[in-house]
């Protein structure tokens, strides 16, 4: 600073910074140890190698979801700045808008997902979760959660319930990786799924045609929306293929995520089995400890002070779920799985105007599938190594053993 006249700030702005990737595979494989040390370190952290400022508290993490004004989507909620790079496929109307565009695929989509449409297929979902249950206990009381329960559950209800053919559904779940890869950093995860990304998506966009659309699906539901002019005919592909995208994967992992708690908190599955109105509890106290959707990302519409960090307009925001709802500011005894605490509140189906349009075909999803076990099942415990999927946003598996005893 020699001889150098600097102008002292107007507002002083501390700023903690971590060298520390997210995206890592040390960080994915157990990113709680990570996580713990972003909520001490401060409300913000900002990340030198990604250029963003990181949230990992629950009041920060809540704030940020609720103001949207301030926090935008159109920039993408990923990494990647759709202001300053092209996105890898046409932007998402729900997930990748802001009002006022983002209400009238939201309108339509949250009347077609409600509650109260989801009642004709309950019956129908109680019998598949039977079967699939019936089907597998009685060949074998020791097997791979993940591709027998996990994968098969949702697989077998949801594609039919929006209504696509049956060839080429094995595509739904790389599909479904690799875009939810792409929410973060270019690494070798998403590298791996470059090279068949462009004819799996290519046969995803395909599937949204109103042709090839079942009649009472989803899918159907939106192209009757686009006549009755809630939406544009336009439109109304990109809006099948939201739940194409969202849908399958997350309920995977989710599926995953509450057996395995069940199964390895043994006093909770015999808590369950007392009451069995506790399983939508149970659902999203698993959705709470798991997070299967770890990270979304938003863009600053404007300069925002958050704790005492000055973040400029037009930064990417990282804002961690996972870590938010087991946050110990807000949680009391974070990492237990326990029913008898209210997870509601938890960030785990996001906050706000975004907020999960999907979560009650989980929620009915893994009701279905709960209630199937407390059928048949009379223990459930985890028999052997559980291994993760890595993927840059969910909290995903690979594998997960159980042995069952039957009632
Ligand atoms: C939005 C998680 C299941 C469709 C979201 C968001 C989260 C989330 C965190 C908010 C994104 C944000 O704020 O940026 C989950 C989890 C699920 C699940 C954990 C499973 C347990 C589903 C299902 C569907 C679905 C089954 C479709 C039937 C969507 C859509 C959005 C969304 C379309 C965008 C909504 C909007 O931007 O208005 N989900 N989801 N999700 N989800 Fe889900
Ligand atoms: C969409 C979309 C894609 C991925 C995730 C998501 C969690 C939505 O295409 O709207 O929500």
């Amino acid at each position: 600073m020699k001889g150098q006249l600097v102008t002292a700030p107007t507002i002083s702005t501390d700023i903690v910074t971590s060298s520390e990737d997210p995206f890592g595979p040390e960080v994915l494989h157990d990113p709680l140890p990570f996580q713990a040390r972003l909520r001490e370190a401060g409300p913000v952290v900002y990340l030198p190698t990604y250029n963003v400022y990181a949230m990992g508290r629950y009041s920060d993490v809540h704030a940020a979801l609720t103001d949207w004004q301030t926090f935008e989507c159109s920039a993408g909620v990923g990494l990647s700045n759709f202001r300053k790079e092209k996105p890898w496929r046409p932007p998402s109307l729900l997930l990748e808008a802001d009002p006022p565009f983002h209400n009238a695929p939201r309108a339509v989509l949250s009347k077609i997902l409600g509650a109260r449409q989801l009642h004709t297929l309950q019956a129908q979902w109680a019998t598949d979760a039977d079967d699939v249950v019936d089907a597998l206990v009685s060949s074998t009381l020791e097997f791979d959660a993940v591709p027998a329960l996990a994968e098969a559950f949702p697989l077998r209800v949801f594609p039919d319930a929006v209504g696509i053919p049956h060839e080429g559904r094995e595509r739904l779940l790389p599909y479904g990786d690799h875009l939810f890869n792409a929410f973060g950093p270019e690494n070798a995860l998403v590298q791996r799924g470059a090279g068949t990304i462009g004819e799996i998506s290519g046969w995803v966009n395909d599937q949204c045609a109103r042709n090839v659309l079942t009649p009472g699906g989803f899918g159907a539901e939106i192209w009757a929306a686009a006549d009755r002019g809630d939406i544009s005919h336009e439109q109304a592909p990109t809006i099948v293929r939201s739940l194409l995208s969202a849908g399958v994967d997350t309920t995977v992992h989710a599926l995953a995520a509450v057996l395995y708690a069940l199964a390895s908190n043994s006093e909770q599955w015999v808590l369950l089995q007392s009451d069995p109105n506790l399983a939508r509890r149970a659902f999203d106290e698993a959705i709470r400890l798991e997070s299967p959707v770890q990270t979304f990302f938003r863009t600053t519409t404007r300069d925002i002070r958050v704790g005492g960090t000055l973040i400029p307009q037009g930064e990417k925001i990282l804002m961690f779920l996972g870590s938010a709802n087991r946050d110990e500011r807000r949680w009391q005894n974070p990492d237990a799985f326990d029913l008898t605490r209210d997870p509601s509140g938890h960030v785990g189906f996001g906050m706000g105007i975004h907020q999960c349009v999907g979560q009650h075909v989980a929620r009915l999803e893994a009701a279905t599938v709960m209630a199937a076990l407390l059928k048949r099942v009379k223990t459930i415990e985890v028999n052997g190594p559980v291994t993760r999927h890595l993927n840059n946003t969910l909290r995903a598996w690979e594998s997960l053993p159980m042995r069952v005893t039957l009632k």
